[in-house]
């Protein structure tokens, strides 16, 4: 047996967390040989509530679950950690816009980022899904210089996830036929799907499917989903969701061979994107864990489009936290 690594979580009493735990501690994101400490993170008076989630792990008596720690104070939780999940922020309410939510989550990552470049493990990979993930992923990075920037990820695999499912329903097929569809841009309903470099059983995808299709409902239906999934549900996704931050760490820990998958990471001026940006792109990840962004894949005038939307609200958000960065 392998010796455990330290896995930190973030709002581990929350939606994604009472998910996403059982699934790390069960091995499907480190692997069935992979032992795991878990080091959860949680606000001072949901403490509780955490107490709780712990009992429930403890009895789950999973063979890989080596040690949980539950706390309130970030230079415990962070303390060595190898993997840390960044869920923890609070919800979007009916009165909130965005920069509103910018304004109340940012000081959250500025203290958990500090903490990460002091105490982490100094390879530790980061993975920002608390809301908005791209610019507290870029806050998160931001204080914590000490490390390379390619370790500070957001999450876009829920909207990649979301956009294979469609292409799979639309063409009668199921997700394992299809490879190397992506994402680009923010965490947010202007991101954009791409099926340029997309295959369902080896063959190109785009020539398959109706252009107008493509551009049409396909990226309003994954850009909406979240609100679909709210307004069904009276909650938003969190299974889903914490099944999309497996995928994502797994894939970051375990690498991707020749598939792209997509991560959010910030921009080293690819395609354009200023630099710095969390942006998602194409990536692959080699088997020492190294993301690697895939350069030199055609845009068309709709695609620069669609990631200039992008461009915008991220710089926004950027201007918005200058005195976080
Ligand atoms: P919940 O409200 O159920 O849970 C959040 C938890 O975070 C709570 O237990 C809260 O006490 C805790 N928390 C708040 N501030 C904290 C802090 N400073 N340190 C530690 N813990 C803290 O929300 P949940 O449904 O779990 O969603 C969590 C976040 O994920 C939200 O920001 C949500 O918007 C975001 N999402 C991101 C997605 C993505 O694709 N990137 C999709 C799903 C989800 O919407």
């Amino acid at each position: 047996m392998k010796a455990p690594i330290r896995v930190a979580v973030t709002g581990a009493a929350g939606n994604i967390g009472y998910a996403l735990l059982w699934r790390i501690a069960s091995g499907d994101c480190f692997g069935a040989d992979q032992p795991v400490i878990l080091q959860l993170l949680e606000v001072t008076p949901a403490l509780d509530r955490l107490r709780g989630t712990i009992l429930e792990l403890e009895d789950s008596a999973f063979p890989l679950l080596a040690g949980i720690v539950g706390t309130d104070d970030p230079q415990v939780a962070f303390a060595g950690v190898h993997a840390a999940f960044l869920v923890g922020s609070r919800p979007r309410t009916k009165d909130m816009d965005r920069a509103d939510l910018v304004r109340a989550n940012g000081p959250i990552f500025v203290g958990q980022g500090a903490a990460i470049g002091a105490v982490a493990d100094p390879n530790v990979k980061v993975l920002v899904v608390g809301n908005p993930c791209n610019t507290n992923a870029l806050i998160a990075r931001a204080n914590a210089k000490n490390l390379p920037s390619r370790q500070f990820t957001a999450m876009t695999r829920l909207d990649q996830n979301r956009a294979e499912a469609q292409l799979a329903l639309r063409l009668g097929t199921t997700v394992s036929a299809l490879r190397n569809v992506f994402v680009w841009g923010n965490h947010a309903d202007t991101m954009y799907p791409d099926v340029s470099q997309a295959t369902v059983d080896g063959k190109a995808l785009g020539p398959l499917l109706d252009a107008a299709w493509l551009k049409g409902d396909f990226i309003q239906t994954v850009a909406t989903r979240g609100k679909a999934i709210i307004v069904a549900r009276g909650a938003s996704s969190a299974a889903s969701a914490a099944s999309a931050a497996v995928d994502h760490m797994r894939d970051w820990v375990r690498g991707t061979g020749d598939r792209i998958v997509s991560m959010a990471l910030p921009s080293e001026g690819w395609y354009g994107i200023p630099e710095g940006l969390v942006f998602s792109f194409p990536c692959r990840v080699d088997a020492k864990g190294a993301i690697q962004v895939i350069e030199g894949l055609p845009l068309d005038d709709f695609g620069r489009a669609r990631l200039q939307l992008n461009v915008d609200d991220l710089d926004a958000e950027r201007k918005a936290v200058a005195d976080l960065l």
